[in-house]
């Protein structure tokens, strides 16, 4: 049986611009200017490795305690949520609902695998919440993507090998994710290249699963 698995940011709704607003923000209280460049490198990176690289890249990464960079995440993560107060149906990305909506009536399963901490919450303010029949818990994984991990889960969670996955990415450390545990990796992206992702595309609104299905074969 094959089942889907999505990333959100990305590729569900596109809250990278919220991200980089509230990194932006932190990095000026924490005396760190961040530009757009290196905000790529965070696409699909967890809030604590994201910290980290922010830290690392102002020359800060010894300096503070574990509780400093909880409160440091915590400091972002509430100007990343008040953001995310004004999402809307109409923030899903095009095509999306219309294609999860196909997979539904060729009962192809799918699940959520977000580095993501506020996904359950995204999509329920997305409204779509109750279209995926899992969403991978990041806080239940050891490792964060470029890892394998969590496909992984999301596969074990469908009751699919990994053989028979498709994982839909926009970020190249989840398609290096998606490539090391044999998946299909469907990329997503309007603007950077995305190595090794098997088809790239720049929204869902322009792949239809039968497409989809014949590349798998
Ligand atoms: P949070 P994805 C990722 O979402 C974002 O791309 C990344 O920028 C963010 O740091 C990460 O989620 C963690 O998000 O702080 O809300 O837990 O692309 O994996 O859906
Ligand atoms: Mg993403």
């Amino acid at each position: 049986m094959i089942g889907f698995i999505f990333d959100l940011d990305g590729v569900i709704t596109d809250t990278a611009r919220d991200h980089y607003e509230a990194w932006k923000y932190l990095g000026e209280q924490l005396g760190i200017t961040i530009d757009e460049t290196f905000n790529e490198q965070l696409k699909g990176i967890s809030r604590m490795d994201s910290l980290e690289m922010i830290l690392k890249y102002g020359g800060k990464d010894a300096q503070f305690s574990l509780a400093e960079k909880k409160e440091f995440m915590k400091l972002k993560n509430d100007f990343y949520v008040e953001r995310l107060n004004n999402l809307t149906t109409e923030n899903v990305l095009p095509g999306v609902k219309a294609f999860i909506e196909g997979a539904r009536m060729k009962e192809i399963p799918c699940a959520i695998a977000s580095a993501s901490k506020n996904a359950p919450f995204i999509l329920e303010k997305l409204g779509i919440k109750q279209m995926f029949h899992h969403i991978v818990d990041p806080d239940s994984l050891s490792k964060g993507k470029p890892d394998p991990e969590i496909f992984l889960r999301a596969a074990e969670l469908l009751q699919i090998s990994p053989t028979n996955a498709v994982g839909f990415e926009d970020a190249q450390a989840g398609i290096d994710a998606i490539k090391s545990c044999g998946m299909f990796a469907v990329g997503i992206t309007s603007e950077s290249s995305l190595e090794n992702a098997d088809i790239t595309i720049e929204s869902l609104a322009e792949l239809s699963i039968d497409a989809l299905l014949y590349n798998l074969k």
